[in-house]
């Protein structure tokens, strides 16, 4: 075992399971013409069923008893009962049934179109791991319906055309930009069966600081043949473009969205792309963001430079997806703005004014993928344009690759947050679908996966990719039970195992949070690089940038207050969520120190006072980093060595690195507040000036 095989390890089922599979499994047949997608869930259920069952079932015409059949709706025989259902089902959902055929009880996977059969076989595989009574279940009576409630299901690759990866921990990028388009690595169609398995269906190929190279002939012809490669999983390419490309490579004056010069070159560009990729998915772009270039430098808006891209693109059926991701320093030195508030400032005021073909990309948080944050403000606020979710599955700041923290709550957290637009339940994954007024978006998630073996550095870092895919096919699944698919299918079905793994990753997130940012306080990494405690860093270049600019902790107290009384970000939420968080009282205590600023002995409800609440999450956070340690040792003896191994060193590491945060900031909250430690904690290991002694030269993922 080293990871490569994924969720897709299709370990033989226990012993009666495995008998009562192979007869189900004889043969496998497939009605109507055959295409590349069919040849790929063809090969997979050969591949599954053959680990699953024991056998590897043969392929056959015609369909008899025990065959596993795949069809087209239109290649099926009439059944008024059936149609009705697949016609329910759109164009990537499947069904999978045990049914009579011509005469005969067979295993059938439907679909309307060949991408859901592949889906379909894929869902039927699950099922078939889940263990136990779900693994029955699905060899004698499969009845798995499903349809994607989200169009566009993608994968953000932060990967530069030199193969590192900004904020990567599995190694370098897997594409391999020198040796393609003509060495073809297999891992590119294992990336895709994988994918394929959740549904994701698109993947921006490079950084969103991109290099204006990606769209020169020979980069489009290396996106080319990674796109091939792609196609029959479903998955579309897209690229990251920068905003002066046409400038840089010389073949335009400026890159002013509004000269008819810079159109022209882009609708070439459009052009040469869907020559040679005919099913492109479009650009996304990151513009007048943190230094990149954009429609602003021409006193031109957003709107101005997405839609400028986006009719280049529409002929072709490609999308632009234009990213929310800016803020600016402050215009004078002390002035307040808040980063926090900037991207709704901006973008709000844009509702209505973008094409058809534009969706606009907002991160869940309005800072930056923290451990925890709020719902960014703008999800509900834009009922006249398409959203797009950005999620990051990469833990930037959730201790990289080195520490475990599924991400499932978090994502779950997000999609399922009632933003209130129009009254009450209109969830942040309603809103992705075009609730509000039928503008139909997306999700995205920054990927984690690298050239690692196991494809993600740590092995439950898989989850995360998982977890991402499964919750943008179907958003309201809950978190604990697609850990419960992974665990199954990753780990073991053994419900000993399986159990002992989901309590584990389900505590891991809010462990986190725990020991680095609890109660709302957010952005106190170390500069640069992300990773450990600096809460002290006070002198960088941007005020915005310093994570004192986030807690504002002196004598008087701690947090950012985003009330009334200062940057009121909190009145961009709708007006009841917003009346909530303008009370302390009323503000969820989670993000407590996000809202508002309190005097150190503030009274929360558990009757402590806040600076005692502060400390106590600290320590929670690392009493569960080691309660996670020793339930893995539990768990251990149950698992392959050379994973279980991996992830005890990990937890370790893990449980040492929350001690250290825990340590430091409650060092320089101590410091800055002047108050006594509370009674019964344990003063820090090491006197302040040793954590702000550290320096992390080389960290991973950081350019
Ligand atoms: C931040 C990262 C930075 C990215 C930026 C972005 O620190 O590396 O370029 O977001 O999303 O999370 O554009």
């Amino acid at each position: 075992e080293d990871g490569y095989q994924l969720w897709l390890r299709y370990s033989p089922l226990p012993a009666g399971l495995r008998e009562r599979l192979q007869a189900r499994v004889a043969t496998i047949v497939q009605l109507g013409a055959d295409s590349p997608t069919l040849r790929a869930a063809r090969q997979e259920l050969q591949r599954g069923l053959g680990g699953l069952a024991g056998r590897t079932p043969a392929p056959a015409v015609a369909p008899r008893a025990g065959s596993v059949v795949l069809a087209r709706a239109a290649d099926l025989p009439p059944s008024p009962a059936r149609e009705a259902q697949l016609r329910s089902l759109g164009q990537e959902g499947y069904l999978v049934q045990r049914t009579r055929l011509h005469g005969v009880e067979v295993t059938l996977i439907a679909a309307n179109t060949d991408i859901g059969l592949l889906y379909g076989s894929f869902a039927w595989l699950r099922a078939l791991q889940a263990g136990a009574a779900d693994s029955l279940a699905a060899i004698n009576a499969p009845a798995l319906a499903s349809r994607p409630a989200l169009p566009r299901r993608l994968l953000d690759h932060w990967d530069n055309l030199d193969r590192s990866i900004e904020r990567g921990y599995a190694g370098q990028s897997i594409w391999n930009w020198w040796e393609l388009p003509d060495i073809l690595d297999p891992r590119y169609t294992d990336y895709a069966r994988a994918n394929a398995s959740l549904g994701i269906n698109g993947a921006v190929l490079n950084n969103v600081n991109a290099k204006a190279e990606v769209l020169s002939a020979p980069f489009i012809a290396k996106a080319a043949a990674l796109a091939a490669v792609l196609r029959p999983y479903g998955i579309r390419v897209y690229l990251s473009v920068r905003w002066s490309t046409p400038l840089e490579l010389h073949e335009t004056r400026n890159a002013d969205p509004l000269d008819p010069a810079v159109a022209a070159w882009w609708q070439r560009k459009a052009d040469e792309i869907y020559r040679a990729i005919p099913d492109f998915g479009g650009f996304l772009v990151k513009a007048n963001s943190e230094g990149q270039p954009g429609p602003q430098d021409y006193g031109r808006s957003h709107a101005d430079g997405a839609n400028m891209l986006a009719r280049a693109l529409a002929p072709h059926g490609g999308i632009v997806m234009w990213r929310a991701f800016v803020y600016s320093p402050p215009a004078r030195p002390g002035q307040m703005a808040d980063r926090a508030a900037q991207a709704y400032e901006q973008f709000k005021r844009l509702d209505g004014r973008f094409e058809r073909n534009v969706i606009v990309q907002v991160k869940n948080g309005p800072i930056d993928f923290q451990p925890r944050e709020p719902v960014h403000p703008l999800f509900g606020a834009m009922p006249d344009t398409a959203l797009m979710m950005e999620f990051q599955v990469t833990k930037e700041y959730l201790g990289f690759a080195t520490h475990l923290a599924y991400l499932g709550p978090l994502f779950e957290e997000a999609l399922r947050f009632d933003t209130r637009a129009g009254g009450v339940g209109t969830s942040v994954a309603d809103v992705l679908a075009g609730a509000q007024a039928g503008h139909v978006g997306g999700i995205a998630g920054v990927a984690n996966i690298g050239s690692s073996r196991n494809w993600t550095g740590a092995d439950f870092d898989q989850a995360n990719w998982y977890a991402f895919g499964r919750l943008a096919w179907d958003p309201k699944l809950g978190s604990a039970a697609i850990a419960g698919e992974w665990a199954a299918q990753t780990w073991s079905a053994d419900p000993r195992v399986r159990d002992a793994v989901v309590a584990l990753m389900m505590r891991s997130r809010e462990a986190v949070v725990d020991y680095m940012t609890p109660l709302g306080l957010h952005h106190l990494m170390g500069t640069g690089h992300h990773h450990g405690p600096a809460p002290w860093v006070d002198d960088l270049e941007r005020p915005d940038w310093n994570p004192t600019y986030y807690h504002r902790a002196a004598r008087d107290g701690i947090g950012f207050d985003r009330s009334a009384s200062g940057s009121n970000a909190a009145a961009q939420y709708a007006p009841e969520i917003a009346r909530r968080l303008q009370d302390p009282a009323t503000t969820p205590p989670e993000l407590l120190l996000w809202f508002h600023h309190l005097p150190w002995d503030y009274r929360m409800p558990s009757g402590r006072t806040l600076w005692e609440e502060l400390v106590a999450h600290y320590d929670r956070g690392v009493a569960e980093a080691a309660a996670m340690q020793a339930q893995w040792a539990r768990i251990r003896p149950l698992v392959d060595p050379r994973r279980g191994a991996d992830v005890a060193q990990r937890l370790a590491r893990q449980h040492a690195e929350a001690q250290w945060w825990r340590d430091a900031c409650v060092a320089y909250f101590q410091q800055v507040s002047g108050l006594p430690l509370p009674p019964g904690a344990v003063p820090p290991a090491h006197p302040l000036s040793y954590y702000q002694s550290l320096r992390f030269p080389y960290a991973p993922g950081h350019g």
